[in-house]
Order: structure tokens, then C-alpha cells, then sequence
């Protein structure tokens, strides 16, 4: 494999003339376990591990490398693992709260063009989990989709595709079955070459088998049929990177337990815009939207004009973020009291302003 097959374009050209030295070669990371790095590039596909100075960085708080970044790494002459020296500036990155209760971020991919946020349309489908994968994607700088796949174990998919519209506006949901093949086509268009797309969800909704289809082979082990009930199993164990036939290059997951948020803030708001937008009409700046006069997400409860789970799903999430920003930094708790005041006078005034240029509410 080249770095051009890998995805190797102009902006990293351009990063990498800035290196500190020459003989390091740039590289990919495909896949990762215990300790070891494996990457690729212009040489035959290797394991590496990290130098010194970049373990002692990422363990003061900097970045390990993770699956898709580009990296620097050195040719020993003695034969032994090549090192790892710098992971070069992300482009984008998807990341959650890792599991368990420290409080630290998990880059999950790196330098990602497309996010398929794949959802099976079988008894596993959930829009409040898809709330929760959308907010975090916002926040990774790659462009979200939804995969709605198991298309033909489902009774009705025009209607869950409504579904999924009224939580997710303007993403684009495409239905397919990753074992039939029916509608994948579709999403030949994210698969052009040099592009790099990541699969998430959770556990058993198809990932693995649509990476098989992509691939035109069993790559990957997928759940065997007879324990296609056992919920809660986990058939692939990490991540790692694909070369498809056509240039693109995919990036496979394990399903994640639960997806724990990590600095989604912006990323839950937009999610929920229509809630946020609602909130500014609130008679006051600081409403709980509970039993508040003059409350405008009370008041759209009330008329049918927002589902009550979603509302419920908001504060959840809003709530989740809150948590790790406290304990993150206990003087957060009053900026972001502040941040928020001045969200909500801006928006307010905004509103204001519209009102007043004959805007209807
Ligand atoms: N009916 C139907 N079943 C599917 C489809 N795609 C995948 N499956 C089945 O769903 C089960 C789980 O598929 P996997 O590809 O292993 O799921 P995964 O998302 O990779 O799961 P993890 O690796 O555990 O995260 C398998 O038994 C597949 O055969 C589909 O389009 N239709
Ligand atoms: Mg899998
Ligand atoms: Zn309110």
C-alpha cells in the first residue's frame, strides 16, 4: 500500500513539510492493540510502537495515536519496531467519554470525512440513542449520516424513516440492507477515493456485514445467525481501518455499550435546536422549562408541538454534559452559568429584533 491509497492528500503534504526530521515517514494507523500501533504506508505494513517523548506527552494529557491518524514514524536500522514519533494535527476526530468513570476523552477515529451512524430497523431501532450518536458527531468535523440498515427485516420503513426525520433534521437517512445489498448503492457517493468514512452503532445492527459488502469479502466476523438474539455481544473487538476496491478507505468499530458524551455542548444543541430555539422565548433567562410562567417549552408540550421523550432525551443529555464539566473544572459550573446567560440574551435579542421587523411567533 501507498499513503496516496491510504488517503494521503495536499493539506498533510503540507503539514508534513514542516517536520522536525527528515527521515521520518509519513503513515497511517489501521489498527491498534495492547500497546502496538499498526501502520501503513510507503513500506510493507507493520507493527510500531510509540518513542519515548510521545508516551510521556500522551500520558501528561496529549494524544495517543488513534485508528486513521497520520503519524510520523522512524525506520530503525537495528531491525526492531519502528517508532512512532508525532501524530500530525487531526482534521477530524470522533470521540466519546472513554468507559468506566475517569473522566477522559477516547478518540475513536481520526481524520474522518463521513460518520455512518448505522441503526438497525429491527427491534434494536431507537431514536433516543441516535440522538445521542448525532450530537456527539457534530462535534467531530466530519459530516454525520444515518444508515437505517436491515431494511428488509421491517414492516414499515417509510414510517421509521419519518422517525428518524423528526429528531435529525436535515441529516440524511438513507434505509438499506447490508444483506440483501438493497439501497447500498446509495451510499456510493461518500465512498469516492481518498475519502475515509467511519462506521458506528451499536453492537449487532450490520456493521461489520456492510464492511464485508463494501469489501466483496468476509474480512470481518459477524455474529453468527443463531446467536443473532444474544443482545449485549460484541463480535468485532476493534478498530480498524479497510482499503475498499474503490479507494476509499473504511474504518470498522466495535458497537459501544453506551456512548458517553464527551465536550458535545455545541453538538447537543444542535440536535435539539428546536428546543434551544424554543428556550430563548422563555419569559425568563434563566428557565427550567419546568413550571415557569410564561415558559415557551412548556407551552409547545402542551400544544403536541414537542414529543415529550424528546424533551426528556435534551435534559438528559444537557445533564450528562453538565456532570463532566464540573468535575472537569469546578469554576466551569459559573462560566458556563454565564456562557449560557449570554447565549440566551443574544438569541433574545435576535428574536427580539425579528418580532419587531414583523416576524411571527
Ligand atoms: N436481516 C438482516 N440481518 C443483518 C443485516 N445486516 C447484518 N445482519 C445480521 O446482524 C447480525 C449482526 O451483524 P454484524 O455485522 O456482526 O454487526 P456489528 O454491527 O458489526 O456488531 P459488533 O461487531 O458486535 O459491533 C448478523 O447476524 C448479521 O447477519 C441486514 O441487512 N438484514
Ligand atoms: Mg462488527
Ligand atoms: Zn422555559
Amino acid at each position: 500500500m501507498s499513503i496516496n491509497q491510504l488517503g494521503w492528500n495536499s493539506h498533510f503534504d503540507l503539514l508534513w513539510q514542516g517536520r522536525e526530521r527528515a527521515e521520518w515517514l509519513p503513515a497511517r494507523v489501521i489498527s491498534q492493540q495492547r500497546g502496538l500501533w499498526r501502520v501503513a504506508g510507503d513500506f510493507e505494513e507493520c507493527w510500531a510502537e510509540t518513542s519515548g517523548t510521545l508516551r510521556v506527552a500522551a500520558e501528561t494529557g496529549g494524544d495517543w495515536p488513534a485508528v486513521g491518524d497520520w503519524i510520523a514514524v522512524e525506520m530503525l536500522s537495528g531491525g526492531g519496531r519502528p517508532l512512532i514519533h508525532k501524530v500530525l494535527p487531526r482534521r477530524s476526530k470522533f470521540v466519546r467519554k472513554v468507559a468506566g468513570r475517569r473522566l477522559e476523552e477516547q478518540v475513536i477515529a481520526a481524520n474522518v470525512d463521513t460518520a455512518f451512524v448505522v441503526m438497525a430497523l429491527d427491534g434494536d431501532f431507537n431514536v433516543r440513542r441516535l440522538e445521542r450518536y448525532l450530537a456527539q458527531s457534530w462535534e467531530s468535523g466530519a459530516k454525520s449520516i444515518v444508515v437505517l440498515n436491515k431494511a428488509d427485516d421491517c414492516g414499515d420503513v417509510t414510517a421509521r424513516i419519518s422517525e428518524v426525520q423528526s429528531i435529525a433534521a436535515g441529516v440524511q437517512i438513507f434505509a438499506i440492507s447490508a444483506r440483501t445489498g438493497e439501497g447500498v448503492e446509495a451510499l456510493d457517493t461518500f465512498l469516492a477515493s481518498g475519502q475515509t468514512i467511519v462506521l458506528l452503532g451499536s453492537s449487532g445492527v450490520g456493521k461489520s456485514t456492510l464492511v464485508n459488502h463494501f469489501l466483496q469479502r468476509d474480512a470481518q466476523a459477524v455474529r453468527s445467525v443463531r446467536a443473532s438474539d444474544s443482545r449485549g455481544r460484541h463480535t468485532t473487538t476493534s478498530r480498524e481501518l479497510f482499503a475498499l476496491p474503490g479507494g476509499a478507505l473504511l474504518i470498522d468499530t466495535p458497537g459501544l455499550r453506551e456512548l458517553q458524551l464527551w465536550g458535545a455542548t455545541e453538538g447537543v444543541e444542535r440536535t435539539f435546536s428546536e428546543i434551544e430555539e424554543l428556550a430563548t422565548q422563555c419569559k425568563y433567562g434563566n428557565c427550567g422549562h419546568t413550571t415557569e410562567p410564561g415558559c415557551a417549552v412548556q407551552a409547545a408540550l402542551g400544544e403536541g408541538r414537542l414529543d415529550k421523550q424528546r424533551l426528556e432525551s435534551w435534559r438528559k443529555l444537557e445533564r450528562e454534559q453538565e456532570f463532566v464539566r464540573r468535575k472537569i473544572d469546578p469554576g466551569a459550573q459559573q462560566q458556563e452559568k454565564e456562557r449560557v446567560k449570554q447565549v440566551h440574551r443574544g438569541a433574545k435579542q435576535k428574536y427580539d429584533q425579528r418580532r419587531k421587523d414583523g416576524g411571527k411567533f
